[in-house]
């Protein structure tokens, strides 16, 4: 695009890099700050402001009914169109999240605190499923930076281990002696902070549903979803690479980075392509979920060995 042709309008259904691009812009500048950088790129156009070759590829958010009733979530149920039915009595309230570790201020917040603390805002990303079927979401949250900088990591700080709600009084799956529950997860401090990591408390405008990982989940949207954890209650800040479930049960299958990947096949299918729940067909698995900027993260490291 060149620096004077207009940008057309977005439409809500516009593609989600591009409308995360935007919506950021347009908060920036409705709070009289526009960047060197957000100027620059405004005026240069960015690779997603590109319209797709092919239409086909066009992210459209994936409709609310689908997705609150296609869900991983082996708390409650292994079969996906069971877990909106067995989570509908999940007990949201009281919730605290407890910050530990390698933190100066270590700190325990209600809900009711972390949404009054952190400004709330909407990110519309790409989730895609180490099983090979994919979504667009409107989630609703924060980055998780802003409450990182909240405890202040100390130096030793490396990594960022998260721990989702241990209840089976409440969720039938944790009664099951074949998985190391609580489910945990890990992210490296640098990714941990990167901007596109959220804690999400809503989905469409509204609460998050206990089956979408209410009253509060991780987003991690370049990273297969299994890192997304759900009902986190508590996040530590530690020197060690973090244990975590997934890669507890089947290392050669599921790594600690897990960052989506068309030419590192899941040793069991092919990750090359996904299925967009409510299209029909497939359409190629994008490197890093289609979010290029996370490149630098890993410069260096060999994704095929590290997956
Ligand atoms: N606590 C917990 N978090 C979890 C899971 C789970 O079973 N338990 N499943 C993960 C997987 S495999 C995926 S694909 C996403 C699915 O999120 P969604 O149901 O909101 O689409 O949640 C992730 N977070
Ligand atoms: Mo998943």
């Amino acid at each position: 695009m060149d620096s004077s042709t207009p940008k057309p309008e977005l439409s809500r259904d516009e593609i989600t890099p591009q409308k995360l691009y935007l919506t950021r812009r347009q908060f920036l500048k409705a709070a009289g700050v526009v960047s060197a950088s957000a100027f620059l790129a405004a005026c240069l156009g960015t690779p997603e402001d590109a319209s797709p070759t092919d239409p086909a590829l066009a992210d459209v958010q994936t409709k609310r009914e689908l997705a609150e009733n296609f869900n991983n979530y082996y708390e409650f149920s292994l079969s996906k169109t069971s877990v909106a039915e067995a989570a509908k009595d999940f007990n949201m309230q009281p919730w605290q999240v407890e910050v530990d570790g390698l933190v100066r201020n270590p700190k325990k917040y209600t809900i009711e605190e972390i949404v009054s603390l952190f400004p709330q805002e909407e990110r519309v990303y790409r989730m895609r499923c180490v099983e090979g079927w994919s979504m667009v979401l409107p989630w609703q949250g924060f980055p998780l930076a802003r409450l990182l900088e909240d405890v202040e990591p100390l130096p030793e700080a490396q990594y960022v281990g998260f721990m989702s709600i241990l209840r089976p009084e409440e969720m039938p799956g944790q009664t099951s002696l074949s998985f190391p529950w609580p489910y945990l997860e890990g992210l490296r401090l640098d990714e941990a902070r990167y901007d596109l990591t959220i804690l999400a408390t809503g989905l469409y405008g509204e609460a998050l549903s206990p089956q979408n990982g209410g009253p509060i989940r991780l987003v991690v949207p370049w990273k297969y979803g299994f890192k997304s954890l759900k009902a986190v209650v508590r996040i530590t800040l530690q020197a060690d690479q973090p244990v975590t479930f997934w890669n507890a049960i089947a290392p050669q299958e599921y790594g600690f980075y897990a960052n989506v990947n068309p030419s590192v096949d899941h040793p069991r299918w092919t990750q090359s392509e996904e299925r967009r729940i409510g299209e029909t067909g497939s359409r190629p698995t994008l490197l890093f979920n289609g979010y290029d900027e996370v490149a630098p993260l890993y410069e260096g490291m060999d994704l095929r060995v590290n997956f």
